[in-house]
């Protein structure tokens, strides 16, 4: 059984093209409940709707049929929900499926086209691996398996960067400048200062998720304020990197922040932010806070920029996309999808 929503706009009619029933308007103009008959493409279905924009379909003709109409379906741009008659598709089916719709979520370029070179077989193969009875084969598979499910996971799900750091360092002005200089935003939700503000941007063709947070500052007695320090601690526990700004001048860490980040394992940059006012002398010297470094464990490195002049902007975002993808990979790869490989 397929479950299948249409948006407000979607016209039932035209998207369900591929369906022969005694007059496209009976689709249409059904009543909920109304059990309609017809063909598929030479496959029996009976199509009921059951709210307004919600239709069920039901065919007998196995998983291939079920495919055959989502792809159909797919192509007119829906997404459908397979119950049921899903749990007998054979792994093959199964490869199809969930590539397409990994597909269909990819929101870059450089994603799709890694995804759609996928389809020639190489994930059987690598399933074949995996399953292997020779020790050295399956090895070999879960090897690459490690080494690229997270690539495989950010094909469709951007790198969350968590902007941490005190209150005036200059966080929301370096998520501005970052955004000023990515022309490829995809979204940007809004939020006030004490919630979490997120931007989605494009670096060398992966997406990462800029969130901005609360400043981190103990003693405040504001109730939102507060929540809003919580919420940027526990975020440190949920994301892919973290961009720790302090101000180039007088770098300071607030006590709850750095112990936050001494149980991290998630890379971290600290952001030297402010450059443009520093002197001569301050920008060659050893930064500050450098010491106050040596107790955490995640991976570091220091990166000076000014929000203000645009300065450094551009390491930073190597840092970020070098750190998340340390090694490109190539069309030839299978890249093991989560939805059909699990995690290892
Ligand atoms: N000179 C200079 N000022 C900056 C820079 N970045 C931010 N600021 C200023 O620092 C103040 C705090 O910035 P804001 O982005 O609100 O900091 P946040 O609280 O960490 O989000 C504002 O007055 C900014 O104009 C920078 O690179 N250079
Ligand atoms: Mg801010």
């Amino acid at each position: 059984m397929i479950e299948l929503q249409l948006n407000g706009q979607a016209d039932i009619a035209s998207v369900m093209q591929g369906f022969q029933v005694g007059s496209p308007c009976a689709l249409a103009e059904a009543p909920q409940g109304r059990i309609l008959f017809g063909s598929w493409s030479g496959e029996d279905v009976v199509i009921v709707r059951t709210a307004e924009c919600c239709w069920e379909i039901n065919c007998h003709g196995g998983t291939i049929a079920v495919h055959r109409i989502c792809r159909d379906l797919a192509a007119a741009g829906l997404q459908t929900d397979i119950q049921g008659s899903a749990s007998s598709e054979t792994l093959e089916e199964k490869i199809e499926r969930v590539t397409n719709e990994v597909l269909l979520k990819c929101r870059t370029r450089k994603a799709a086209g890694l995804v759609l070179a996928q389809q020639d077989g190489r994930l059987l193969k690598f399933a074949e691996d995996l399953q292997s009875e020779s020790d050295d084969r399956s090895r070999s598979a879960r090897q690459h398996q490690k080494r690229w499910q997270s690539v495989a996971q950010h094909l469709t799900r951007p790198w969350r960067v968590a902007i941490v750091g005190e209150p005036n360092v200059g966080k929301s002005s370096l998520i501005n400048a970052i955004a000023g200089l990515q022309r490829s935003i995809v979204s940007a939700t809004p939020g006030t200062t004490r919630d979490l503000v997120e931007v989605d941007i494009v670096v060398r063709g992966w997406m990462f998720r800029l969130i901005d947070t609360a400043g981190v500052r103990t003693g405040s007695d504001s109730l939102p304020e507060q929540l809003g320090i919580v919420q940027s601690l526990a975020l440190l526990g949920d994301c892919d990197l973290i961009c720790l700004v302090v101000d180039a001048s007088g770098g300071r860490f607030e006590s709850a922040l750095m112990d936050r980040l001494k149980k991290v394992e998630v890379p971290i940059c600290v952001v030297r932010n402010k450059c443009d006012i520093l002197s001569d002398s301050e920008k060659t010297g050893v930064p500050l806070f450098a010491s106050s470094l040596d107790s955490v464990n995640a991976m570091k490195c220091i990166v000076d920029v000014s929000a203000k002049t645009g300065f450094g902007i551009s390491g930073l975002l190597t840092w970020i996309a070098e750190t998340a993808v340390p090694e490109e990979p190539r069309t030839e790869i299978a890249l093991p999808f989560v939805e059909l490989f699990g995690v290892v």
